[in-house]
């Protein structure tokens, strides 16, 4: 990781009922056209859990409470010759209440756990989502050039440094 990177935190939270999981299709911005978990850039000050609570609803309409954001992992993403790093924190959640609606960034849609649209998500998911479907903890960092293309990564255990 560059000295001179400029790190950026952000969400990302896996909703599931049953054997479904809840993803969202971008509609805008970083990962348009993807199908995704729900997410994003943690306000200056903003404690990391209420930023993903916060996103959630604004996504996808449901709400979410603080302690049923579980963390399952932290993802550090770089692209060649951009300085910002990207640090997201993954949350797991099964319980929430409310409606789940369709919003200006995302078109939410419920898909089979074990059947998720990999060839339209960020190629990150296919390495780690079987850590997801497992309930694993982990922390990773993916090397991309491009948006689709990553040159290396490193998994290790959510509690290693
Ligand atoms: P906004 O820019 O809309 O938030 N995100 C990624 N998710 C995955 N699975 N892989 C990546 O590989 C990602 N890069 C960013 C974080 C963008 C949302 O997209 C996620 C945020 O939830 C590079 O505010």
């Amino acid at each position: 990781i560059p000295v001179d990177s400029k790190r950026k935190v952000m969400t990302l939270a896996f909703l599931s009922r049953d054997d479904e999981v809840l993803l969202g299709l971008k509609k805008r911005g970083l990962g348009e056209g993807l199908w995704n978990g729900f997410g994003g850039k943690v306000d200056p000050g903003e404690d990391i859990v209420d930023a993903a609570v916060r996103e959630v609803k604004e996504e996808c309409g449901l709400s979410v409470l603080p302690e049923d954001m579980e963390k399952f992992a932290i993802i550090h993403f770089e692209f060649v010759d951009d300085p910002v790093i990207l640090e997201v924190h993954v949350f797991r959640c099964t319980k929430f209440s409310g409606a789940v609606e369709e919003s200006e960034e995302m078109s939410p849609k419920w898909f089979p756990r074990n059947n998720v649209p990999h060839s339209q998500m960020w190629r990150d998911d296919e390495v780690w989502y079987p850590l997801y479907l497992s309930g694993t903890k982990f922390r990773a960092y993916f090397l991309f050039e491009g948006y689709t293309t990553i040159l290396s990564y490193i998994i290790r255990d959510f509690y290693d440094h």
